[in-house]
């Protein structure tokens, strides 16, 4: 039976990419629905494009639409606690997200990844090696394209980086394999506490016929005994792991080896446990990976992630505009080392983070900690030579002149950058561009 059979209105709440995504998707069911949006923002992003049929309400709530919907999409962006969702909820009105709807649509293989970090990684580099294997494979999700924009091409198998936000609203979604990274404090101004954001996360294991665990990780295990598990680590004796030979790792499945990390574009401990996630998935979706070896050696990685924009004079000028939590920031400066100072850019919106496992981290190091936007003050007493600025463009200014052989400029923020950005690209993006004006 269609899930559609009892549904006649239909509440979309919130636009953006996702908002405009399911309207598109809302039009290809095939039954006439009757689709309203809200958006409580008074301009939301994507306004223009709603078609002319649907009725929209902006700058508020309109709880009397909610209350008298068959069912509430909404965006990412919404949390469930939120009072209007609770009420509609309490008057048993369902509210999924675009990820359900897509469950609801999809009849090829599936495969999701989720984690506090590495999602984008292994989701574009999952699509990069299939595909390579010869599996017609789209990627989307979090990444930035909507699920349900993917379902417009055929494609043989789908691969999804899914947010904490987005499974929350997610109960029917079947996979052939998920992936659960690893879990490191993020989005508390969203959860109340590290086990709520974890349950969250885990929601990706409930239809998923093989689970990729993180052994390092204990908190990425499924809390019921009866899933099938397959785990990756850095450190114990897994399925996927690593053998240290001669300051190389080897990249082991069952004992043989498969890649080394020397062959690897990709650089950093925390890209190796990427690869080896990619090589779990790809042998439990029973695609051959031996086939798509040379994709992954070759691949480099997407923009905004560590990535050196400016190497001049001996000055490296990193941007790392991606690390919007500690635990990215901590996986940047893991390993580096330098023959002259770091200049560290760190600060943005903080979401209620717990900044202090930096203080170890940076205490050894030659550093120059730079503070800025909304909560750069959080950052202050984590080293003797932090300063506070307000913009990057101040500081690239101020340190710009003293910047010798050896240095680095890094950008990795550990923070959302929504005070002064529209999005984390635009802050990368904006950081390159300094970078090129004073390099
Ligand atoms: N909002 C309102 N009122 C509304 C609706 C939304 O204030 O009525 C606010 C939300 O609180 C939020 C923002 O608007 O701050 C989100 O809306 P958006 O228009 O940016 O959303 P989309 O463009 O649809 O983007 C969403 C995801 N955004 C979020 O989850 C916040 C994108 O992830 C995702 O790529 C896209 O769908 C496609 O799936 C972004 C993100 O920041 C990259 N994700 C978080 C992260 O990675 O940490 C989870
Ligand atoms: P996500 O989509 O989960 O935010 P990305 O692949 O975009 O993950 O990377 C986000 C940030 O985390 C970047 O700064 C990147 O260098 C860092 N990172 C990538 N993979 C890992 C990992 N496995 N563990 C810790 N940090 C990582």
């Amino acid at each position: 039976m269609s899930k559609w059979q009892s549904i006649d209105k239909v509440v979309v709440v919130g636009l953006g990419i996702t908002g405009l995504s399911v309207l598109e998707h809302l039009k290809r069911v095939d039954k006439p629905l009757d689709v309203r949006v809200i958006d409580t923002r008074e301009t939301p992003p994507g306004a223009d494009k709603v078609p002319a049929d649907v009725e929209t309400h902006f700058g508020s709530w309109n709880l009397d639409w909610l209350l008298n919907a068959d069912l509430v999409v909404a965006n990412p962006g919404i949390a469930l606690a939120t009072a209007e969702i609770q009420q509609t909820l309490n008057k048993g009105i369902p509210v999924v997200g675009d990820i359900e709807l897509f469950a609801w649509q999809v009849n090829k293989p599936v495969i999701a990844i989720t984690g506090s970090n590495g999602k984008s990684t292994v989701t574009d580099l999952m699509g990069v090696a299939a595909n390579a294997a010869g599996v017609n494979a789209a990627i989307g999700g979090n990444i930035g394209v909507p699920a349900l924009d993917l379902l417009k091409e055929d494609r043989d198998l789908y691969i999804l980086e899914l947010s904490s936000f987005q499974l929350e609203t997610t109960s029917s979604l079947e996979l052939v394999c998920a992936a659960f990274l690893n879990l490191s404090e993020d989005h508390m101004d969203r959860y109340i506490g590290m086990d709520d954001y974890r349950q969250a996360k885990l929601r990706i294991f409930d239809h998923a016929k093989h689970c990729v665990v993180n052994a390092d990780d204990r908190a990425t295990y499924p809390e019921s005994s009866q899933h099938l598990l397959t785990e990756f680590s850095l450190s114990g004796d897994t399925e996927f792991g690593i053998e240290r030979v001669g300051g190389n790792d080897q990249l082991i499945h069952n004992g043989e080896t498969i890649v080394v990390s020397s062959e690897l574009a990709l650089v950093g401990q925390h890209n190796v446990a990427n690869v080896l996630v990619v090589l779990a998935l790809l042998h439990n979706a029973g695609i051959d990976y031996h086939k798509a070896l040379g994709a992954i050696k070759s691949y480099s990685g997407l923009t905004h992630r560590c990535q050196v924009v400016a190497d001049r004079k001996g000055v490296k000028w990193v941007n790392d505009s991606k690390a919007t939590n500690v635990a990215s920031t901590l996986a940047a400066l893991s390993g580096l080392s330098l023959s002259g100072q770091l200049y560290l850019l760190v600060g943005g919106v903080g979401k209620g983070a717990d900044f202090s496992d930096l203080a170890p981290v940076l205490e050894p190091l030659a550093i120059q900690l730079c503070c800025f936007g909304a909560d750069g003050n959080e950052f202050l007493s984590l080293h003797p030579s932090a300063k506070r600025f307000d913009t990057m463009e101040e500081i690239v200014e101020w340190l710009s002149p003293k910047l010798v052989e050896g240095d680095m400029v890094m950008l990795s923020p550990a923070c959302a950058s929504f005070d002064q950005f529209s999005n984390f690209m635009a802050r990368g993006e904006a950081f390159t561009q300094l970078a090129k004006q004073y390099a």
